[in-house]
């Protein structure tokens, strides 16, 4: 039996879980959760990194005895050190409009594989103004794991999300990196290798990227599944052993991240409960009783990922707007619940269309497997089953890989799956007959 920490530190929440495994069997207890979200500091949208730390190291204290610790977090954003390992101002939210005006470029997608985002971490270091100053750019999670631990690098799955890996070698891309300066990005280390020691106990590094260890999590069992880690954002798509690199996969903007095991996480990001959630911070209001409303409210369909919805500000209006009219916040609910179900149709079947790989179930892990209305709504969309849960996968595919470091659990990703499938309550929805606004 071994017991490990996992540290998952989310868009609008961070939690330090701990999870204990043996052999067939994985348990994990939350030990403290602490919310997270955007500082504007005179005009920049800033992350509260140093505050996070303080929590990561609270909840560490709580976790008790531990054979190893696991960070991950949401991708792309990162910190800046100078020469002597300090950091350089306080990292800066992906959602901040420095990068605004990104857009695609030729010739990149061949090499890095990945959709475009404006926020994609190559193009904030080209609105980086402490650039010249930095000896190196550390990841969110390998940024918290150094200030644990004094060792630096940089775990893979994550850094596939800064455009600047070749998705064909797994390396650095000579070519996409030819700007940068020398040493700034860190040597690669890999899901399940050491990353060091904090107070004696191992650090491991996990698929950092939140996303990598949510698919690690998704307890399917076969290889004919589609999932969507549902949480502030939908990540929706299917797991491959090759990248798809095709001119159509590059304008439906799909995008090939590095998975565990060096599997690639084929998938579309879809704009998620983000809407929900600055829906309610606008409103100051609970989901519980506005979702119950939902069931019963007409809504509208609108493009769920259209840009405008990507910066924090008035989304009931800007939705309100999308839809062309106005409506109760009932109905607004149920146009994002209908508008995300059917951009989750979209990428599975595009996903299934463009990589070949057929799907008979969705499988939908994170916080969005608790929406039960979301789930039917997606089911339904989808014309297939959704089994949902666990909503922790994120936190569960951390613990299972620093498991499998220490020797608790064993085998492939079909093998951690079991473990999951067989210790996780699930939920299933079958599709209802089709209405006339999912044709
Ligand atoms: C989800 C996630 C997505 C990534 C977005 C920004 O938490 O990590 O995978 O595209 O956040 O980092």
């Amino acid at each position: 039996m071994r017991t490990v920490a996992a540290v998952d530190l989310g868009a609008s929440s961070g939690r330090v879980v701990r999870g204990v495994v043996d052999d067939g069997a994985v348990h994990i207890e939350e030990v403290h959760r602490f919310p997270n979200g955007p500082v504007h500091l005179r005009g920049t949208l800033h992350w509260d990194v140093p505050g996070l730390y303080r929590e990561v190291l609270t909840g560490l204290k709580l976790a008790g005895e531990l054979d190893s610790i696991g960070i991950d977090s949401w991708a792309v954003d990162y910190g800046l050190l100078d020469a002597g390992g300090r950091l350089l101002g306080n990292p800066v939210h992906y959602r901040d409009s420095r990068t605004d005006g990104s857009t695609p470029r030729d010739g990149l997608y061949e090499i890095n594989g990945l959709q475009f985002q404006p926020f994609n971490t190559m193009f904030q270091l080209m609105a980086e103004p402490l650039l010249p100053q930095a000896s190196q750019l550390l990841l969110i999670p390998d940024l918290l794991s150094y200030w644990l631990t004094g060792e630096r690098g940089a775990e893979y799955t994550n850094a596939t999300t800064t455009g600047l890996i070749d998705v064909r070698t797994g390396q650095w891309s000579p070519e996409l990196t030819r700007d940068l300066p020398a040493g700034l990005l860190p040597d690669l280390r890999h899901p399940g290798d050491s990353a060091g020691t904090y107070n004696g106990v191992p650090v491991t590094a996990v698929g950092s990227h939140d996303t990598a260890s949510a698919v690690v999590a998704v307890p399917a069992e076969t290889d004919r599944f589609a999932y969507i880690s549902c949480g502030t954002w939908s990540l929706v798509g299917v797991e491959l052993s090759k990248p798809v690199l095709s001119p159509e996969s590059k304008a439906a903007n799909f995008t090939n991240e590095g998975g565990v095991d060096g599997t690639i996480r084929y998938l579309r990001n879809v704009m998620g409960l983000w809407l929900l959630q600055e829906c309610l911070r606008c409103w100051d209001a609970e989901l519980e009783p506005l979702l119950r409303e939902a069931r019963q409210a007409e809504g509208s369909v609108f493009d769920p990922n259209d840009p405008v919805f990507l910066p924090p500000g008035d989304m009931p209006a800007r939705i309100q707007q999308a839809c062309g009219r106005v409506m109760t916040r009932a109905e607004v609910v149920r146009s994002v619940l209908d508008s995300l179900a059917l951009a989750h149709r979209d990428a599975v079947n595009d996903a299934q269309r463009l990589s070949g790989k057929e799907v008979e179930v969705v499988h939908i892990v994170g916080g969005g497997s608790h929406n039960e209305l979301l789930c039917q709504l997606t089911a339904d969309a989808c014309g297939l089953p959704v089994v949902a849960g666990p909503a922790e996968a994120t936190a569960l595919g951390n613990v299972l890989v620093q498991a499998r470091a220490v020797g608790a659990a064993h085998g492939t990703l079909a093998d951690l799956r079991k473990l999951v499938r067989e210790s996780q309550p699930l939920r299933r929805y079958l599709p209802r007959a089709t209405t006339s606004r999912y044709a």
